[in-house]
């Protein structure tokens, strides 16, 4: 039996502390915020589970990872189709023939693509080599003008020549009538919320939970006292930022409870201009199908900001040069923290869903347990 300290009460360090304890070693949590969860943590207010850190839709198309999670909840049919509001035009995303038609006024799939490719010919068969190329490569540069570029901007800070092309294709392109945000197999919103899953993972007796504790505050402490560490926050934090800064994105979420019982019609609204200073504005019940008290909703306003040191980090950025500087990190990491294991969003600065989040903390469980 070994002694195990988590740092960070999230989806990666739940996940591998209940897979530890299952094996009968012992583990320790420690969780800076006063609550745990991470940022999949909802609170129910008003009979609304409100997800305190923007929406969070699971989906995934592994079954093992889908099973899994189905063991912690039982999650309800919810498909996320978010629409896209382009001062006061709505518009169905993800781009699909319902956008185009409503775009173009194009009916069939073949006016479609031929409104496609006679406006990504401007990039004369180029590769795409950033975000903007790889959308107008994608969709033309009607839809990049009007429902990708205000907020690509606005969500990450930088112009879209200087992203990666990779962020745009987690959306799919369709030339169907389909308005599924997804092509998993799998997609739900757990019943009850998010919170309940990482606390029946963390329920075990061998499992104890601190909430309110910095790892920073005895750091040396902590690395005497255990042999094993998962540490889920930010690599460049836990080294002092001695090769630099790694950049994130944060986020300023701004909550109102109103008395209607429906604001928006749908769970998430994008405002994709560049002049409304939030992305997105979520109104909770509609992830459970408008539960919740009669004459009541909740919505929240998402507003993306710089990251300073002691904002909370949203999304790593992983452009270039900050990966390059992960990568020096990793390799400090691997010369000389021998006994701390690196996880999650943070620990590894990947743009991780949930799924993969599981996914990735299955895989260390597997390294470490060899089973
Ligand atoms: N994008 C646009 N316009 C849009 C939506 C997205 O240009 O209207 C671009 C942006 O560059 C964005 C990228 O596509 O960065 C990826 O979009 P995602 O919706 O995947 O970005 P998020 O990570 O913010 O999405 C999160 C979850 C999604 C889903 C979504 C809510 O990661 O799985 O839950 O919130 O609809």
């Amino acid at each position: 039996m070994s002694k195990y300290l988590v740092v960070g009460a999230g989806l990666f360090g739940a996940t591998f502390a209940y897979e530890a304890a299952k094996r009968g070693h012992q583990v320790d949590v420690i969780e800076r915020r006063n609550h745990i969860a991470g940022n999949i943590y909802t609170k129910e207010i008003d009979g609304i589970q409100v997800h305190q850190y923007g929406a969070h839709i699971f989906h995934t198309s592994n079954q093992k990872i889908w099973d899994y999670v189905n063991h912690f909840a039982t999650f309800n049919r919810y498909t996320n189709s978010p629409v896209a509001n382009y001062h006061g035009e709505i518009y169905n995303l993800p781009f699909n023939m319902n956008t185009f038609n409503k775009l173009w006024g194009v009916v069939t799939p073949q006016e479609a693509q031929a409104k496609i490719e006679e406006q990504r010919s401007l990039l004369n068969g180029k590769r795409p080599e950033n975000l903007e190329e790889q959308a107008i490569s994608l969709v033309g540069t009607d839809i990049y003008e009007k429902l990708i570029k205000g907020y690509t901007e606005k969500q990450w800070g930088h112009s879209t020549k200087d992203l990666p092309a990779f962020i745009i294709r987690r959306l799919p392109v369709r030339l169907t009538y389909d308005n599924n945000y997804f092509n998993d197999n799998y997609q739900g919103i757990p019943i009850g919320g998010y919170t309940q899953i990482v606390e029946k993972m963390l329920a075990s007796d061998a499992i104890s939970v601190q909430v309110g504790v910095d790892f920073f505050a005895a750091k040396d402490d902590y690395l005497k006292k255990y042999d094993h560490i998962i540490f889920t926050g930010m690599i460049d934090e836990y080294f002092a930022y001695s090769l630099g800064e790694l950049e994130y994105r944060s986020l300023k979420f701004e909550s109102e409870e109103l008395d209607v019982d429906n604001y928006q019609g749908n769970a998430v609204v994008n405002y994709t201009d560049a002049q409304t200073p939030y992305t997105r504005i979520i109104e909770h019940k509609h992830f459970e199908f408008g539960k919740g008290d009669k004459g009541k909703t909740i919505i929240t306003r998402e507003y993306p900001k710089n990251w300073h040191r002691g904002d909370e980090p949203y999304y790593p950025v992983n452009n270039k040069e900050n990966n390059a500087l992960y990568k020096q990190y990793k390799e400090l990491a691997d010369k000389t923290a021998g006994n701390v294991i690196f996880g999650g969003r943070l620990g590894q600065y990947r743009y991780y869903d949930m799924d993969q989040v599981i996914s990735a903390a299955l895989n260390v469980v597997k390294s470490e347990f060899g089973d």
